[in-house]
């Protein structure tokens, strides 16, 4: 094995070396071989000896047993003295009751006698990679695709480890191939990648994952041989409903499609003045037989702005698009949403369409590939930002109103609904990139299973996975996890404005960036004030929230200020919460996320000697690399300010000419 276990690295528990364990149960099938498997693994690296098979004298017994009266993905782990019970509705819930014991042991967080019950958070969690298929990743930063390369489908040990690995932290759902469906990737459809599909879904399916693809809603045309791909021709839809057959009644464990459509140059139903539902409900019909699902994303704008016109919001498209379609969704449908209008910046305002939607299955789309937030090679640990999208009140006046009640159907009582992550794997060994990035695939699965997590409580549980549980090193990776965020938000585009990064690569500072550019991204950064208004005074966006939102939104003084560069155009003399005015406020935070950076670097190099060599050198050349960045950051960006204002900082540091 050529790559790192990551969080699954199983070690010796100390003072429990030689300890028996036997498992017994009448299950059987794939998911319980992988049970066995699992437990062989991590048993034989922590107490020194494999489980036995059956009912032996001496030994703990492990009793894995379906309980009919419980959901398939739910579980119950009791443990007493000699005997630990683990039931569930499914077999895959035993999967998941069996990595949480292994979990628990492994962290010393199993002692006396526990009883506890879990059911999961959202009924999809859901892992989006943008994979293509000649091995590239759109915004991968830890080498190349593990799924394809040469524009063929892979299917090797490593894909075993990756289901292993997500199945581990309660992922059920995974989309292989990119949004943006080029060159060979509609051919997925058909016969031409079905034997690999085959044994990757079976895999999948041994680990509780259903397999789902991206699709080119042009494919009838593509691939199909026809003059039109019109969602309401015969032919279109005959074509979708025998292909979706084919794949169905082929491909074990098939879930269905994730589409980007009429977005970003990808092809869709406008192209025949027919709409969003139009194309998404003509395949559910099709895939609707095979309790198929239809996964649509949101993420819709003008990608062909001019940047000379003041009036088209990017911010306010997706919802434009959206809002006017609730309740003509089919109900094996689900929208797809960015947690904000945008895209992905390191803070947005969560989208409106959340508490918009009323009558539509809703699932949450967050990125774990750090895109616009360092790309990997900054430590950014993004489930702070996660759990604040999802405790966020959308204030619909529903009974249940934040993010995570709404997609995770509490409220509406929906089924098909959840959340979804671009996510950050590659086939570097290390599968991230960099290594703490791990904590954010890890995290990801994690709150998506239990949404009430603190990200916190995830750190820690990570941390004692991956390094183990010595105090010091839980507690300086905690640290160094926490700051992250805030650290990076600090010395990013300030207050929320985004966007001044390099173009199309989106990596390290470039104010100007993409201040002429198409993609409708604007600072309009003048000598005396920075940002554009959209309150009910400039482009509207505010109003796409209901009140109390949309008036504390709508002004300066009740908007919170993290936000406040999203929703307004402020004077940089505008006197902050704190007292320092606007421009002294971006000075000193970017100045602060430069100092923070060294302090997480500082907190990593005490740490010499408590992790594997390799493993602490990884890191470390990593936080160098930041600590130098995030300076670059920091001058490029106060210098900018200073060059246009000519004010200078008022604490006298020094700002570059
Ligand atoms: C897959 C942004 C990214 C694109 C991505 C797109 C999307 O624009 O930069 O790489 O395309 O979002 O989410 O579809």
């Amino acid at each position: 094995m050529d790559y790192t276990k990551v969080w699954l690295n199983y070690r010796p528990i100390e003072g429990a070396q030689g300890k028996k364990h036997c498992v017994c149960t009448r299950e059987s099938g794939a998911v319980i071989d992988n049970i066995y498997a699992e437990l062989d693994t991590a048993f034989a690296a922590m107490y020194g000896e494999k489980p036995a098979r059956g009912l032996t004298d001496g030994a703990v017994k492990i009793d894995l047993f379906l309980d009919k009266t419980m959901g398939k993905e739910s579980y119950r782990i009791e443990k007493s003295d000699r005997t630990i019970d683990i039931a569930s509705g499914g077999q895959e819930g035993l999967l998941y009751g069996v990595f949480e014991l292994l979990r628990r042991m492994q962290t010393g967080t199993l002692e006396g006698n526990v009883r506890l019950e879990k059911k999961p958070s959202n009924p999809l969690r859901m892992a989006n990679h943008w994979d293509n298929m000649e091995g590239t990743i759109e915004r991968g930063y830890s080498g190349m695709s593990f799924f394809f390369e040469n524009n063929e489908v892979i299917v090797n040990e490593r894909t075993r480890d990756y289901a292993r690995m997500m199945a581990s932290v309660g992922i059920n759902a995974s989309v292989i191939n990119n949004v943006n469906v080029r060159t060979t990737a509609p051919w997925l459809l058909t016969e031409r990648y079905r034997a690999p599909l085959i044994e990757m879904a079976k895999i999948f399916a041994g680990y509780g994952i259903r397999l789902f693809l991206s699709l080119n809603f042009a494919s009838p045309v593509r691939v199909g041989g026809l003059d039109t791909a019109d969602p309401c021709d015969e032919k279109v839809i005959a074509w979708w409903k025998e292909t979706c057959r084919d794949l169905f009644e082929n491909v074990p464990n098939f879930g269905g499609f994730l589409v980007k459509a009429d977005s970003e140059g990808e092809f869709g139903p406008f192209a025949y003045g027919r709409t969003h539902a139009d194309g998404a409900n003509m395949l559910a019909d099709a895939v609707r037989p095979y309790g198929g699902i239809i996964v649509w994303r949101c993420f819709v704008y003008n990608c062909q702005q001019d940047w000379r016109d003041n009036v088209t919001d990017r911010a306010c498209q997706s919802y434009i698009n959206f809002i006017g379609l609730d309740g003509q969704f089919a109900d094996n449908v689900i929208l797809q949403i960015k947690n904000g209008p945008v895209d992905f910046q390191v803070r947005e305002p969560v989208h409106p369409l959340f508490g918009g939607l009323k009558h539509t299955n809703m699932m949450l789309e967050v990125q774990v590939a750090q895109e616009y937030t360092g790309q990997q090679r900054h430590v950014c640990y993004l489930l702070p930002e996660f759990r604040e999208i999802l405790d966020f009140k959308t204030c619909n006046g529903e009974k249940y109103d934040t993010v995570k009640d709404l997609i995770s159907g509490k409220n509406y009582g929906y089924k098909n609904c959840g959340i979804a992550a671009v996510v950050n794997t590659g086939n570097d060994a290390n599968w991230t990139g960099h290594d703490l990035a791990a904590a954010n695939l890890y995290g990801f699965g994690r709150i998506a299973f239990e949404d009430t997590l603190t990200p916190e409580q995830i750190a820690r549980e990570w941390i004692a996975l991956t390094y183990g549980t010595d105090e010091q090193v839980m507690e300086n990776i905690e640290k160094i996890l926490m700051m992250s965020w805030p650290a990076y938000e600090k010395y990013n585009a300030p207050l929320a404005i985004g966007w001044m990064v390099n173009p199309s690569y989106h990596f390290g500072p470039n104010v100007d960036g993409y201040e002429y550019d198409r993609w409708g991204t604007y600072h309009r950064i003048s000598h005396s004030a920075i940002g554009r208004d959209r309150s009910s005074r400039g482009t509207g966006y505010a109003q796409q929230y209901p009140e109390p939102l949309a008036s504390m939104y709508n002004e300066i003084d009740t908007c919170p200020e993290e936000l406040l560069l999203f929703f307004h155009r402020v004077r940089f003399d505008h006197v902050m919460k704190s007292g320092e005015t606007l421009l002294q406020h971006i000075y000193d935070t970017h100045f602060e996320g430069a100092e923070d950076v060294e302090k997480m670097a500082a907190l990593w190099d005490a740490l010499e000697g408590k992790i594997e060599p390799e493993a602490f050198a990884r890191v470390k050349e990593r936080l160098a690399f930041q600590v130098e960045h995030s300076k670059e950051w920091r001058d490029r960006i106060n210098t900018y300010m200073y060059r246009m204002t000519e004010i200078p900082d008022a604490k006298g540091r020094k700002i570059y000419e």
